[in-house]
């Protein structure tokens, strides 16, 4: 006996073009987003040699912005990724399922934009929780990635292009011969998405947007939680610093005029206060309440020419974040402090004790903590 399998129906309004496009343009909108503010945060923290001085350093709360953004547009895109194939999977049964060369393309084309988005949105939530339960080094591979993606998405619109335009509007022209457009089915599915989006993004959102932080919920990061009322991501101890002893202690300043200073000769120079976030790539921030030296005022003293970037170095001997590069936009910025003192109090070792960097408008990672030495570059 011949089996026969029939192809499976999908009568419903829920996969028609209309409500593709409904999900799609979200979808799209968080994508755009997720992208550029994802490039803002890979040029800050790796710029290339023409950028490094023009990094500006205003807004004091641009990077918190521009990193919020891109967790919370990357969150929002959760729900809105299934529930887009959800309206297009019963394209997967369409026969043949390869008609031409260019349409076998188009289809790989749409296997790498799925492939590309799940690991972008996974990678990117784990990374939020700082788990990395894989063999590879997170920004690069993240980074690639976010260009496959776009790449397929922008073909993949080009293609589709026809389509999206006749199914932008509830009235546009190439809907009329479309049986049943709006009903309740779809009004619903889209309310539901709709809310799923508010919902994820309601309780993850205040760990960057503080005045939502009572809503948190699935956020791993609490930014009131932590020594000090700040967040930290490594500690003295995971970094081998420990507590560093007071007379031990020596700030270098490389320069023309080097010089060398104790902690009580740090405190005895003038003490400057700056409200500033710190804000971390992995998605969270927190303003706090800065005291310190200005680091304008050290390079001034070192005989830096005006134009110098600077190199911050911790006394942690291991790890990525150990040194630091200062554009001098940020380095004669008089915002800019190595400070001793957080909202009141001498620093938690966990925040950098004695001495750590806090500079406007730049991500976390580059607020480099147990700083020894300044280094004026060439
Ligand atoms: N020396 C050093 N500085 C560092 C780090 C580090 O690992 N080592 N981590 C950075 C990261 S990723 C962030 S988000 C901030 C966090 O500062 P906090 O722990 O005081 O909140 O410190 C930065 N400074
Ligand atoms: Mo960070």
């Amino acid at each position: 006996m011949k089996l026969r399998v029939s192809p499976p129906v999908f009568p419903s309004r829920l996969h028609d073009p209309r409500t593709a496009t409904s999900i799609g343009r979200w979808l799209g909108a968080a994508f755009a987003v997720c992208f550029v503010t994802g490039l803002i945060s890979h040029y800050l923290q790796h710029p290339p040699d023409w950028l490094a001085d023009d990094l500006p350093s205003r807004p004091v709360w641009g990077y918190r912005f521009t990193q919020g953004l891109h967790v919370a547009s990357g969150i929002a895109a959760i729900p809105l990724l299934p529930a887009k194939l959800w309206t297009v999977y019963p394209r997967l049964f369409a026969w043949p399922p390869l008609r031409s060369v260019t349409h076998a393309m188009e289809r790989l084309s749409v296997a790498v934009l799925v492939a590309g988005a799940v690991f972008e949105l996974a990678t990117g939530l784990l990374n939020t929780a700082q788990w990395y339960p894989w063999p590879f080094s997170f920004v690069p591979v993240h980074y690639a990635v976010a260009w496959l993606v776009v790449g397929a998405l922008v073909l993949h619109l080009a293609v589709k292009a026809p389509q999206i335009r006749a199914h932008w509007t509830r009235r546009s022209p190439g809907t009329l011969a479309l049986p049943a457009q709006e009903g309740p089915d779809r009004r619903s599915l889209l309310a539901s998405v709709g809310a799923a989006v508010g919902a994820v993004t309601l309780t993850t959102v205040g760990q960057s947007f503080t005045p939502l932080k009572d809503f948190l919920l699935f956020a791993p990061r609490d930014p009131d939680r932590g020594p000090q009322g700040l967040p930290v991501n490594r500690t003295a101890a995971a970094a081998g610093v420990g507590r560093v002893a007071d007379e031990e202690y020596r700030l270098v300043v490389a320069g023309p005029r080097p010089f060398t200073l104790t902690l009580d000769e740090l405190r005895a120079l003038p003490q400057h206060e700056a409200e500033l976030p710190i804000a971390c790539v992995e998605g969270w921030s927190k303003s706090a309440c800065w005291s310190g030296v200005r680091v304008a005022d050290l390079l001034e003293r070192a005989g830096a020419p005006a134009h110098a970037r600077v190199r911050v170095v911790s006394l942690q001997l291991k790890g990525g974040y150990r040194v630091s590069e200062l554009g001098h936009e940020h380095a004669r910025d008089p915002l800019t402090l190595l400070a001793l003192r957080l909202n009141g109090e001498e620093l938690d070792p966990d925040h950098g004790y004695p001495v750590r960097l806090i500079a406007p408008d730049r991500p976390g990672v580059l607020q480099t903590k147990w700083v020894g030495r300044l280094e004026v570059a060439a």
